[in-house]
């Protein structure tokens, strides 16, 4: 059922490096043309860093992993593209539909592949206002469940950060940081709380990841890879703007699986783009990081 190009069949097959790449983030997460563009950039650095691109997508009721350049074309400009986690996966798949995959879904597609490592800019977690709205992001449960290592920024803080470290906590899943003390804000690369756990560099990451499941420890890992101190938007700076995207949520009463992409549309407009080209670079910061964690891995 589920579709995988020559090349990524075969690097698996080999045991070669492969990197999974997320589409939501393409489809619902930034504006047309600048993420067809980041998801070619995005897809040229894996395998400058010498691993193979695997962009996952539902297309035409397909799973499919590895896309062409006119596929990420489509997932970046086509008006109806679902945008598919978990629970979605059966409907979208049944109606034949398009569906951009959230960090769950591809987690869960890279894991039926066979693929461990993988590329996104941030992750989901608890809502703020999750007590009342138990709006908590599929992603933590599949982290709690699904093998695969999981390189990001760390968590926005539309989300409740706090709440989002304590339940990756309970659910036993490692959050690490690589090369800081501080767990890192996506656009910032402090949030206020410390790193569960750092490490420094790939081979130190992947030692981590073989401990884990060679242990027989099933789930995900976290990596926050912080956004580069050039490319950051500072912490006071993007607070307010967040404030604001969160109560323009509210007045609009954006409920459900339209919150997050509401939240970051109206954050580039709150910024006149420049949380735009912090998200980009964040983004090629961790595929460099994620080619290199799934070379020392494999290796
Ligand atoms: N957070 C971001 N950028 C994103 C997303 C989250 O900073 O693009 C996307 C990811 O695809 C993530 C999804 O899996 O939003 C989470 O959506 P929800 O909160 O509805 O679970
Ligand atoms: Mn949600």
């Amino acid at each position: 059922m589920i579709q995988l190009t020559d090349e990524v069949r075969t690097a698996i097959e080999d045991g070669r490096p492969v990197v999974a790449l997320e589409s939501t983030i393409i489809s619902h997460g930034m504006p047309y043309p600048r993420n067809v563009a980041m998801a070619r950039e995005v897809e040229a650095i894996v395998r400058a860093g010498g691993a193979v691109p695997a962009t996952i997508a539902i297309l035409d009721g397909v799973p499919r992993i590895g896309l062409s350049e006119n596929d990420l074309e489509l997932l970046g400009s086509h008006p109806e593209v679902a945008k598919v986690s978990v629970r979605d996966l059966p409907y979208v798949i049944a109606q034949g539909r398009h569906g951009a995959t959230t960090v769950a879904a591809t987690m869960r597609l890279a894991a039926l592949a066979g693929i461990s490592v993988f590329v996104t800019g941030g992750l989901g977690g608890v809502h703020r206002g999750a007590a009342t709205s138990f709006d908590i992001s599929a992603d933590l449960t599949e982290l709690a469940q699904t093998s695969v290592a999981v390189v990001s920024a760390g968590v926005k803080s539309i989300l409740d950060i706090g709440l989002t470290l304590e339940t990756l906590e309970t659910y036993g899943v490692p959050v690490l940081v690589n090369g800081a003390d501080e767990f890192p804000s996506f656009y910032s690369r402090s949030s206020g709380f410390p790193a569960p756990m750092r490490v420094d560099g790939a081979t130190e990451t992947a030692a981590v990841l073989r401990a884990k499941w060679d242990l027989g420890l099933p789930g995900g890992v976290v990596i926050a890879n912080p956004i580069d101190a050039a490319d950051e938007i500072p912490a006071e700076q993007i607070s307010t703007i967040i404030d604001q995207a969160l109560q323009a949520a509210d007045e609009a009463g954006v409920v459900g699986k339209d919150t997050t992409p509401f939240l970051l549309a109206k954050i580039v407009e709150l910024t006149d783009g420049a949380s735009l080209t912090a998200n980009i670079a964040l983004v090629k910061s961790n595929a460099a990081f994620g080619a290199a964690l799934a070379v020392a891995y494999t290796g």
